[in-house]
C-alpha cells in the first residue's frame, strides 16, 4: 500500500515537473527578444510564390538575427465561400518549431496577441518601406502598408494600422548589405521591422533553395494524405502537375513573345539559375500539351512500372483520356481537393513527380522531394540539371 502511495507521489510529482517545464517553454518563447522582429505581408501571388518568398524572408530575418515573425498564407477564395481572401496560419500547413532548427521564429498571431500589446502597442507602429514604394502614396513620404487587396485585408486580420513610415533607399534584401541594414536599424531604436512585401526575391534564390527541409508538413495533411494514398493510389506511383488553366496559358504567351529573357519565373529550377548558362525555356516546358503529358507519362510510368497516376491540376485533368490511353496498366486518378496543399502533399510522397518547370506550385513539389531525395521531372526535360534531351520512348 506504501509503495503504492509513493509511487503515486513520484507520478504527481513528474506530471508537476512537467507541467512547469512546458509552461516556462512556452514562456521564453513568448518573451520579447531584444534582437528584434521582422513582419511581412506575403502580398505577391498564390502559395507557391508566398512558398519561395517565405524561405527567402526566413533567410533574411537569420541574416539580420531579428525574430521571424513567420504570418499566415493569404488564400484566395474567391470563387467559392467565403468569397474572399483567407488568411491561413502557417501551423495548418506545416510545423512552426521545425522552423526554430534554422532561426527564432514566432507567428504572427502569437506576435500579435502575445507580444504586441506591450512591445509595439498602437500609436508606435512604423511601417518600413523603399522610398520608391512611398511614391505611390498621397503624400509621396508614406508607406503603402494598407492600399489595396490584399494589403488591407492582411493587415486588417490581425487588426494593425500603421502609425507613421521610415523609408529607405540603396538597400537590398541581399547579404551584401547585411552590415547597413544593421547599422541603419539597430533593434534598440527599430525593434519591429514591419515590411509592406517579403525582404526576398522571386524565385527563391538558389542560396536559399535548401531551407526547403525546415518547411516541415503538419501532422494533421499528413494523416489525410496518407489517407488517400493508401486507399486510392497502389505504388509505384506517378504524380503529375498540371498547370494548363486560362491564367497560365496567358502568362506562356509572353514566352512566346520572347520578351521574359533566360529566366520566367520559376524556371531557374529547370534551367539553372545561373543566366549566362540557362538552358531555352520551351513552350512545351511552360503550357505542355495533352501529347506532352502523355509522352512523359509513359516514360516515367514504365521506368517505375507504376501502378496508378495522381494528377493534381489547376483546370482540367485530362483522367479519361488519360486512362484511356494507360487502359489497365496504371490507374488514374485525381482528387481536384479543395485545399491546394493536399495536392501539393500526394505529390510530395510520389514514388516520380513531372512537374511544371515554370510553376512555383511545382517548384514547392521539387525542393520538398528534393530534400527527401525523391526524384523530379518536368514537362519538356526528363533529366533536369542534366541535358534537354528526351528519352526514346
Ligand atoms: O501556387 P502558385 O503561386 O503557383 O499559384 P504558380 C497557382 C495557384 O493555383 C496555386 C492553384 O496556389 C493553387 O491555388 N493551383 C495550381 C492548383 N495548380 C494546382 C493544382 O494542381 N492543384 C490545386 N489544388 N490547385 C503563379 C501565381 O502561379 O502564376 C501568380 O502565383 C500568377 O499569382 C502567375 O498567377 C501567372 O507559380 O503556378
Amino acid at each position: 500500500m506504501a509503495a503504492k502511495q509513493k509511487h503515486l507521489q513520484l507520478f504527481v510529482l513528474c506530471l508537476l515537473v512537467t507541467t512547469i517545464l512546458l509552461q516556462s517553454l512556452i514562456a521564453t518563447e513568448l518573451t520579447w527578444d531584444e534582437n528584434g522582429y521582422i513582419l511581412y505581408c506575403p502580398c505577391m501571388g498564390r502559395f507557391g510564390n508566398q512558398a519561395d518568398h517565405f524561405l527567402g524572408s526566413l533567410a533574411f530575418a537569420k541574416m539580420l538575427n531579428r525574430t521571424l515573425s513567420v504570418p499566415p498564407f493569404i488564400v484566395y477564395r474567391h470563387h467559392a465561400p467565403p468569397y474572399s481572401n483567407v488568411h491561413v496560419p502557417y501551423s495548418e500547413f506545416f510545423q512552426l518549431e521545425a522552423l526554430s532548427r534554422y532561426h527564432r521564429v514566432v507567428s504572427l498571431e502569437d506576435f500579435m496577441e502575445h507580444l504586441a500589446p506591450t512591445h509595439w502597442p498602437q500609436g508606435q507602429r512604423a511601417a518600413y518601406c523603399f522610398e520608391s514604394a512611398a511614391q505611390r502614396s498621397v503624400d509621396k513620404k508614406s508607406c503603402p502598408m494598407k492600399d489595396g487587396n490584399p494589403f488591407g485585408p492582411f493587415w486588417d486580420h490581425v487588426e494593425v494600422d500603421f502609425d507613421r513610415s521610415v523609408l529607405f533607399g540603396g538597400l537590398s534584401f541581399s547579404t551584401y548589405h547585411q552590415a547597413h541594414w544593421i547599422s541603419k536599424f539597430p533593434p534598440s531604436e527599430h525593434p519591429v521591422l514591419a515590411l509592406p512585401g517579403a525582404p526576398a526575391q522571386f524565385p527563391v534564390i538558389e542560396e536559399h533553395v535548401g531551407l526547403q527541409k525546415y518547411v516541415v508538413w503538419a501532422e494533421g495533411l499528413v494523416q489525410e494524405g496518407q489517407g488517400h494514398i493508401a486507399t486510392l493510389l497502389p505504388r509505384p506511383y506517378v504524380g503529375i502537375h498540371l498547370r494548363i488553366g486560362s491564367d497560365w496559358v496567358n502568362a506562356c504567351k509572353l514566352l512566346q513573345s520572347g520578351d521574359t529573357g533566360p529566366h520566367f519565373m520559376a524556371s531557374p529550377q529547370c534551367v539553372g539559375y545561373n543566366r549566362q548558362t540557362a538552358l531555352p525555356l520551351t513552350m512545351t516546358m511552360c503550357l505542355p500539351d495533352l501529347a506532352e503529358i502523355r509522352r512523359a507519362l509513359k516514360l516515367w510510368v514504365d521506368k517505375t512500372s507504376a501502378r496508378s497516376i495522381y494528377i493534381a491540376t489547376d483546370s482540367e485533368s485530362h483522367q479519361a483520356e488519360l486512362q484511356h490511353f494507360f487502359k489497365d496498366k496504371a490507374k488514374v486518378v485525381s482528387l481536384k481537393p479543395d485545399s491546394a496543399q493536399l495536392d501539393l502533399y500526394i505529390l510530395s510522397q510520389a514514388d516520380h513527380f513531372i512537374g511544371n518547370c515554370v510553376s512555383s506550385f511545382s517548384a514547392f513539389v521539387k525542393r520538398d522531394r528534393d530534400v527527401h531525395g525523391r526524384p523530379s521531372s518536368f514537362f519538356g526535360m526528363d533529366y533536369p540539371g542534366k541535358s534537354n534531351q528526351k528519352d526514346e520512348l
